[in-house]
């Protein structure tokens, strides 16, 4: 397990600051309520990422109290201070922890852990707002910008989304949202914009005003990363749907106004051992094109649901057994099959949306993690769909057409080798010959500063290193990280965000993809810590 792997998964979760009770374990060692809260603090924090908020483990071991009383304090204290080969991160050598927190640590996870509370209809209509109602909206488009250039950029630390011009390169408005917004996703029709915070908190943005803002908010939950609208024809603008981590369950919404319609659970049995789990995380959710449906991945249980929303009163859901743990994914150049990723089990699966059925589990690399992932057409093999990895330096092409080159059709046609681990995203674009890689999370800061190219007429002559970091032309020297390859609607320039600390430069750099010189960098003091940023036109139509 690389260092990137845990900066990765621990990335802190608003469970920290919710109110919880403190079980009373006879066989546990005593804390003091105050240490229990210090701890659970933590544990939310820096733990619960990969062993569950209920412990039940998923990238992590499972720490419920039979197993960790049964270790005992001192095996813990072992465990927490120095990690494991495995991929537990060794908290006291890396300066993390001191003494006192590993020892305050291995004590709390032998107590029961705290649930926390719910947050069903009643609590989501208390958080909804609808700020400009449908009647009091345009009826036409009152700006004169491109919007389906716009690109809706996470501003991750201060809680925001900056709208950025995709012609002028200059920020049209900085929206406030949930805090680190996770994904951005259109409506059907390309109008509305929708945010995820961590925080749960679901922000639509109306592209017809004036100067594009919120409408409506509502939260879903404690914790979330996904949201998607209803896409098939017939269906447009009709419906939103946002998964959440917790609780573990997802939620139809009105596409208009994000009023709340049906909260449906996702606590259930895993593929595998056909074992109940109390909390199967909500991970990528995806919109059909082929039907009225929407492709949400069950992390924990590894079931990819397809929820038809022809009728929600009589919601009909398909389970496809996939693999755990399921994570992020997107659609093959058709839009029929949905490529995604079980990351712990280091395969792709790619399920058949047309005929409602897994095609097949493709063995990758080590820990997949695609994003949308990436579509071209390859010289030999006809169209693929790519993946990076986190755990290594390869990318997988993936044959995704069984009609025309029905010998390559979901198998890794060919494996490529990228910069090194650490990758989280990929991209590629119908009218570009390139296929770009990022590395953010490797540890070594050439690596996570720059990006690999390859033509994709000729993957044989290895990649081209573009040194975004240095492009950005940042004064600062932290620790910048160069995130998520996105093209423009014409496909003819990528852009990149330069993830700077919340107190340093940060920047947006622009690349010219024929040259594959520098075409713009974006700076602005308002542009605080830049992750995500999706184009409007490419995320409508899952140009990828
Ligand atoms: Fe993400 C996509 C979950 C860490 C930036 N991330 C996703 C999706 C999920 C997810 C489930 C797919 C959503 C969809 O398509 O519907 N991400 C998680 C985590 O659980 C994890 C590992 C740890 C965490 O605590 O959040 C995590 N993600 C990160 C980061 O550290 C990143 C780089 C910055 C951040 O904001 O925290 C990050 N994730 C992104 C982005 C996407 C994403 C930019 C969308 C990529 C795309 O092209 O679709």
């Amino acid at each position: 397990v690389t260092p990137a792997e845990m900066n990765y998964q621990a990335g802190g979760s608003p469970l920290a600051g919710e109110p919880m009770y403190q079980s009373t374990n006879p066989k546990a060692p005593p804390m003091t309520q105050a240490e229990f809260d210090r701890a659970r603090q933590i544990y939310f924090e820096r733990c619960a990422g990969c062993h569950g908020v209920l412990r039940k483990g998923a990238t992590g071991k499972p720490l419920t109290p039979d197993i960790t009383q049964a270790k005992g304090s001192d095996y813990l204290k072992v465990f927490i201070a120095y990690g494991s080969p495995a991929g537990m991160p060794n908290w006291l050598t890396s300066g993390d922890f001191d003494e006192k927190t590993v020892d305050l640590m291995a004590r709390y996870i032998q107590h029961d852990a705290p649930t926390p509370p719910e947050f069903g209809m009643d609590d989501m209509k208390k958080t909804w707002k609808v700020i400009v109602p449908p009647e009091k909206r345009p009826t036409k488009k009152m700006n004169n910008y491109n919007i389906a250039n716009i690109f809706s950029t996470t501003l991750r630390d201060s809680g925001e989304v900056a709208l950025i011009d995709g012609d002028t390169k200059q920020i049209i408005n900085i929206v406030k949202t949930g805090y680190a917004v996770h994904i951005s996703r259109l409506s059907a029709s390309g109008r509305y914009l929708f945010v995820i915070g961590r925080d749960a908190k679901i922000n639509m943005i109306d592209l017809w005003m004036e100067k594009p803002d919120n409408v409506a908010e509502i939260r879903v939950g404690l914790e979330a990363r996904s949201v998607d609208t209803s896409k098939f024809k017939g269906f447009e603008d009709k419906y939103a749907i946002a998964g959440s981590y917790w609780p573990p369950q997802y939620t139809i919404m009105k596409g208009d106004t994000l009023e709340p319609l049906k909260i449906v659970a996702t606590r259930g049995m895993t593929v595998d051992k056909q074992e109940y789990h109390p909390e199967p995380r909500v991970a990528s959710i995806i919109a059909s094109h082929y039907k009225p449906e929407f492709v949400v991945n069950v992390k924990e249980t590894g079931q990819t649901l397809l929820v038809d929303y022809s009728n929600i009163d009589a919601l009909k859901v398909t389970t496809i057994g996939t693999a755990r743990f399921l994570h992020d994914g997107g659609v093959d150049s058709t839009g029929r099959y949905f490529m995604v990723a079980a990351n712990q089990s280091n395969k792709i699966a790619a399920v058949d949306l047309k005929e409602g059925k897994l095609t097949k589990l493709i063995e990758v690399g080590k820990i997949p993690h695609p994003g949308r992932g990436a579509n071209f057409v390859h010289p030999k093999f006809g169209p693929v769909w790519a993946t990076g990895h986190l755990g290594d330096e390869t990318i997988s092409l993936i044959g995704t057409d069984p009609v025309k080159h029905k010998d390559s059709a979901f198998k890794v046609v060919e494996t490529i080798k990228g910069q090194g681990g650490g990758n989280l995203f990929i991209k590629s674009h119908p009218k570009s010959q390139h296929l770009y890689v990022d590395t953010p999370l490797n540890p070594d800061p050439k690596l996570s500063q720059s990006v690999a190219v390859f033509d994709v007429k000729n993957l044989a002559k290895g990649y081209t290193v573009l040194p975004i970091g240095e492009w950005a032309g940042l004064t600062d020297d932290g620790a910048k990280r160069v995130v998520q390859p996105e093209y423009n609607k014409a496909g003819d320039e990528v852009w990149f965000a330069v993830w700077s600390a919340k107190n340093k430069e940060s920047a947006m750099v622009v690349v010219d993809d024929k040259t594959l010189k520098l075409k713009a960098v974006i700076k602005d003091k308002r542009l605080i810590t830049p992750t995500g940023h999706f184009n409007v036109h490419n995320t409508q139509h899952d140009v990828y």
